[in-house]
């Protein structure tokens, strides 16, 4: 398989969860800044959203989306245990949490990174997820994780999404979301994917 990816970006998310699981892969990147791969490959021919994650899989599928790909990713190991089995109440709970954090969070930030944004137009993407801090914080009051105290593919992305809160001044600061952001920080397949990608020395 192949993940293409953006440092720090989102892909960061599926990236993880290739790592937690021991997958094999390519990690190859793709800069969502020129829509470049390296070898000068307009990135658009591959992924007509121009956007990443895009996960190619050994058919030369290409499956896009996020959280579509880290369950996808998570439903070929289900004995690392990163998703719950299809069907139950326990994998609804978890699609629930990608949903939140992909629209509720990921999709507040995205306009925190755009020059052509106001600092008042910002103010209100930052609000927003103040008060989805501050749920998500009530939310892990006495959990290790998102899902209890295994960790899963919700977090992969809580934590990806989450780690953008210092650069673009998010106000994620309860307790229980940094115990969270350092609990995850640790995990050795968290600091691979970070050191692959050039996050951390
Ligand atoms: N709906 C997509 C959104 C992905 C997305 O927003 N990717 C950003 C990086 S975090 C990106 O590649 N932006 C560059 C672009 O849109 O051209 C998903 O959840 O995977």
């Amino acid at each position: 398989m192949k993940l293409y990816y953006s440092p720090g970006a989102c892909s960061l998310s599926p990236h993880i969860v290739l790592k937690e699981l021991g997958l094999p892969f390519e990690a190859v990147l793709a800069s969502t800044k020129t829509h470049k791969l390296a070898d000068g490959t307009d990135y658009y021919t591959i992924n007509p959203k121009g956007y990443v994650p895009l996960l190619e899989l050994d058919d030369g599928q290409r499956l896009s989306e996020g959280p579509a790909i880290v369950q996808y990713l998570a439903d070929k190991a289900p004995s690392k245990g990163l998703v719950a089995p299809a069907g139950s109440m326990e994998r609804y709970r978890q699609i629930e949490w990608l949903n939140f954090i992909s629209t509720e969070l990921h999709k507040q930030y995205s306009p925190l990174f755009s020059p052509a944004l106001s600092d008042d137009a910002k103010a209100v993407f930052r609000d927003k997820l103040r008060g989805r801090y501050q749920f998500i914080n009530e939310q892990l009051e006495g959990r290790q994780y998102l899902m209890g105290n295994a960790f899963s593919v919700p977090d992969a992305y809580l934590f990806t999404v989450t780690n953008w809160a210092g650069r673009v001044n998010v106000d994620a600061s309860g307790a229980n979301v940094q115990a969270f952001m350092a609990r995850v920080a640790a995990r050795p397949a968290v600091q691979e994917a970070m050191k692959a990608e050039g996050l951390l020395k």
